[in-house]
């Protein structure tokens, strides 16, 4: 019988350690580790209600301990004891003490609120803010460059330690935009646009990998939980280089070698349908209907979620239903054999912008 008890003790702290190693704060990923200044707006108004309350629990629970012993009833106690009705000091305390508290929660909230709904900068004649226009599909990323006339899918590439402004749209159902470590969630909506903006800090980046990881936060179908985006951010120069590069890319690149342009070929018969591999939004926002691939070669994952190797990309290709289920590229295009799928993938991998 004790050994069952300890066996149970031992389990409960297993999974509670469990439990909590998801707090870990990964840099990556952990809004416990705030890496810009709305992030850090965030958390410290997280903090700031986490101690409140646990405030409030502590005054209770010491009052509760204390009424508990002091009046238990004892040897000698006979009867009811007095009874008191309406105390005019308790009574004024209990009510003015919530408003109190709510009012040091709400002043800061809402203040937060309205600054980092501030986007005046981006709706300014000719300002130099930068913009980017987020556009959520089922199950990906689309991200649009309008005063660099560039548009890059799954991988948001940005500045560090600037303002970005973002406008925020969905293409199909409704998304939620958030990048834990940075900031967020804001939803992306089919028929208005929101806009915020973010900071993302250099020196937190450096810590992360230069990489932040970005996700869809509302439930939008069965592979909500694979919505998954990265977010490149690099210091002004970079960002600029990138631009540039990105920028000469007028025309598709000509494939390097015989299996690439293999590859070549048949992507330009069964897929450029759906797939850009060039960065100029030429088309409308609807009739986008694929991650732009003009840079997949430098991209971080295969979709969002797999990692970026040949071998992933040919399973991606050969069945994305296995990986994505309800994935709008399924199904879409005629099955390739083994030696298809080599020549695209050698094609594929190719698609550089910078060396
Ligand atoms: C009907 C349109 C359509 C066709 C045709 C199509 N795709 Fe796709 N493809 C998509 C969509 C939509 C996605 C995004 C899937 C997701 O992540 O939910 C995608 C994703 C991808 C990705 C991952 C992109 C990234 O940025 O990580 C690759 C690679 C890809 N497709 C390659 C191909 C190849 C190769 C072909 C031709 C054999 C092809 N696709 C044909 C619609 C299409
Ligand atoms: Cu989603």
């Amino acid at each position: 019988m004790k050994r069952l008890a300890k066996w149970r003790l031992v389990s409960l702290f297993a999974i509670l350690a469990l439990a909590l190693s998801g707090c870990s704060g990964k840099p990556y990923l952990s809004a416990l580790r705030p890496a810009g200044e709305v992030a850090d707006i965030q958390f410290d108004l997280m903090k700031l209600s986490t101690y409140i309350m646990v405030g409030v629990i502590v005054v209770v629970m010491v009052i509760f301990v204390i009424v508990f012993f002091r009046f238990r009833r004892k040897k000698g106690d006979n009867g009811i004891p007095k009874q008191v009705e309406g105390n005019h000091l308790l009574e004024i305390l209990w009510t003015v003490i919530p408003i109190l508290l709510l009012l040091i929660l709400a002043v800061p909230t809402v203040a937060a609120t309205f600054k980092l709904a501030d986007v005046k900068e981006m709706d300014k004649k000719n300002s130099d803010a930068l913009v980017i226009n987020v556009r959520s599909h089922l199950y990906w990323w689309d991200f649009e460059y309008p005063g660099q006339k560039i548009v890059t899918s799954q991988d948001l590439v940005v500045p560090t330690n600037e303002k970005v402004y973002f406008n925020l749209k969905s293409m199909d159902v409704k998304h939620s935009f958030w990048i834990p470590a940075v900031g967020g969630k804001l939803d992306t909506n089919t028929d208005n646009i929101n806009k915020f903006w973010l900071v993302f800090d250099q020196k937190r980046a450096n810590e992360a990998g230069n990489l932040f990881y970005g996700k869809c936060a509302e439930l939008c179908g069965p592979s909500h939980a694979l919505m998954d985006f990265k977010v490149k951010a690099m210091n002004r120069d970079d960002f600029d280089t990138w631009v540039k590069d990105m920028q000469a890319v007028k025309e598709p690149e000509k494939a390097t070698s015989d299996l690439a342009s293999q590859g070549q070929e048949i992507f330009n018969k069964s897929c450029i349908g759906c797939h850009a591999v060039t960065p100029q939004n030429k088309m409308p926002d609807t009739a986008r209907v694929a991650p732009n691939l003009t840079n997949f070669g430098e991209r971080s994952r295969i979709a969002g979620i797999l990692d970026h190797n040949k071998e992933e990309l040919k399973n991606w290709i050969k069945n994305p239903e296995t990986y994505k289920p309800g994935n709008e590229m399924s199904g879409k295009y005629p099955e390739m054999t083994d030696q298809q799928l080599d020549a695209l993938a050698e094609y594929l991998m190719g698609l550089k912008v910078q060396d």
